[in-house]
């Protein structure tokens, strides 16, 4: 990089870390954005003059509430909601909530400017947004989690709409808390409409939506493997997490030949190379989604496997992996690890899973590396499509919508690969994706004026 492309990624840098203090995660975001995007201004002299980069690091609203609730022992509760509705150049505010307690408004700020970009990306009109509270899930009864949800909803209802901010799911927000917080909403508004996705499939809900993220991250990689002239029939990959991303994810990579050898929680990882076949997924998406069990549990079940407690599973080999749980759930001994056993392509399920220094490792390495902004925008994409169908009170046969997904994912990969490839016809995807990304967004502010 010049020397004055890293002098104005520095400056504004600064600029945004002064404005932001104490948000490292959303810090990170921008980073890896301006990185990317800051030389790509400096050849389009319009983006500058529009100060359009400065004004997409602020959200256009922030809104930050009290969610008081009472548990099954009748003693109150109280957590923090939030929703940032980070930018609506190119359509109503789209995004997931995410319960876990390690949210801040710094993850969500990271989430929400990742979202803006992600979104552009799906060829679909939809802007970018986050939300969600630190309430834990975890342990509570469905009847905690509803008036949870009840309560959250009651404020959240003022600022939200079909045409205005449409949330859905993310981490500890599945069905179960879509359903609480649709019902709530309908019961405020006196309306049944489309302002949520992630719906039940016979309360407005789109097929393939639970599926999509993790299907969508795989057809990812499977067209990275084909610009290389290879696919997934006979090649062992390696999966993060074992919540809704991560169990399509191993499905697809079922479907199309891989043999999947690990999967994991925030307690460890699980190691069965025999491989996770589709009756043991069954068994896993019973523990998970129906008995809300751990994924240790997995080796009681099926003793050839091994539970690595408190470890990730980056130090299996294997010819691909996918972090699908967290941020920052991979950093760059890790990514060594990876790259010096064998593995050729890594695709982001999760939101930003891999350390600035692990990409680093993998751009070094030159092998195959998706961002998460590019790959696990299938599941963001079938949420735009749940909302057309809802528009056009249809619904969709599940090919149909598989069919849209596959062709999504397709051309968001040759998105990145337009605005990615360098000449020697690598693609760096992480470039490609921020640079088309941007383009579109950064398009429309200028159309749109100064708002
Ligand atoms: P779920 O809540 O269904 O599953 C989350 C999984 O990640 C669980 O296995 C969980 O383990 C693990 N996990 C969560 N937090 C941590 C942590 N701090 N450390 C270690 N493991 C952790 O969420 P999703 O599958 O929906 O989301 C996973 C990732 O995918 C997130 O980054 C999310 O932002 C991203 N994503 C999700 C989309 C969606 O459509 N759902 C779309 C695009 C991206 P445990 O049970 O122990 O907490
Ligand atoms: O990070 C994400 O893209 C999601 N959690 C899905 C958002 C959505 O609106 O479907």
């Amino acid at each position: 990089m010049s020397q004055s492309h890293q002098a104005q990624i520095d400056a504004f840098m600064a600029q945004v870390t002064a404005q932001n203090p104490h948000e490292p995660e959303f810090i990170q975001a921008v980073q890896e954005v301006a990185e990317t995007v800051i030389p790509f201004i400096s050849d389009h002299p319009q983006y500058a003059k529009h100060r359009i980069l400065e004004r997409m690091v602020e959200p256009e609203r922030t809104i930050i509430f009290r969610v008081p609730w009472t548990n099954d022992a009748g003693e109150v509760q109280i957590n923090r909601g939030y929703r940032v509705e980070f930018n609506s150049a190119i359509g109503p505010y789209k995004g997931g909530l995410r319960f876990h307690p390690t949210v801040t408004l710094s993850v969500l700020k990271f989430l929400g400017f990742e979202q803006v970009f992600k979104n552009s990306l799906t060829t679909l009109p939809m802007g970018g947004g986050k939300g969600g509270s630190d309430f834990n899930p975890k342990g509570k009864s469905d009847a905690e989690v509803m008036r949870f949800c009840q309560s959250f909803m009651t404020e959240l209802a003022r600022h939200i709409g079909p045409n205005t901010d449409v949330p859905a799911g993310d981490i500890g927000v599945g069905g179960r808390e879509i359903g609480y917080l649709f019902g709530q909403y309908k019961r405020l508004r006196n309306e049944f409409t489309g302002v949520l996705t992630g719906k039940g499939r016979n309360w407005g809900g789109s097929l393939i939506r639970p599926e999509a993220t993790g299907y969508g991250t795989v057809y990812f990689a499977a067209e990275m493997l084909a610009t290389k002239g290879q696919n997934f029939e006979g090649k062992s990959a390696v999966i993060s997490g074992s919540g809704n991303v991560a169990q399509y994810a191993v499905e697809k990579c079922i479907q199309m030949g891989a043999k999947v050898l690990t999967m994991s929680d925030s307690k460890g990882f699980i190691h069965d190379s025999a491989g996770i076949d589709q009756e043991k997924l069954a068994w896993i998406m019973d523990l998970k989604n129906n008995r809300r069990g751990r994924i240790q549990e997995y080796v009681n079940q099926f003793p050839g496997a091994t539970f690595h407690e408190g470890q990730r599973p980056w130090g299996i080999a294997c010819h691909a992996a996918f972090p699908c749980a967290t941020q920052n759930e991979l950093n760059a001994e890790e990514a060594q690890a990876l790259v010096s056993n064998g593995c050729i392509v890594i695709a982001e399920g999760a939101n930003m899973p891999s350390t600035p220094e692990a990409i680093e490792v993998f751009n070094h390495a030159k092998v195959l590396f998706a961002p998460g902004k590019a790959s696990n925008a299938g599941g963001v994409a079938t949420s735009g499509l749940e909302m057309s169908q809802n528009s056009l009170r249809i619904s969709w046969s599940r090919e149909e919508v598989d069919e849209r997904l596959l062709n999504i994912m397709k051309d968001i990969h040759s998105q990145c690969v337009t605005y990615g490839k360098d000449a020697n016809g690598h693609v760096d995807y992480v470039r490609g994706a921020n640079i088309a990304g941007f383009v579109k967004v950064a398009d429309s502010m200028i159309d749109q004026g100064v708002v």
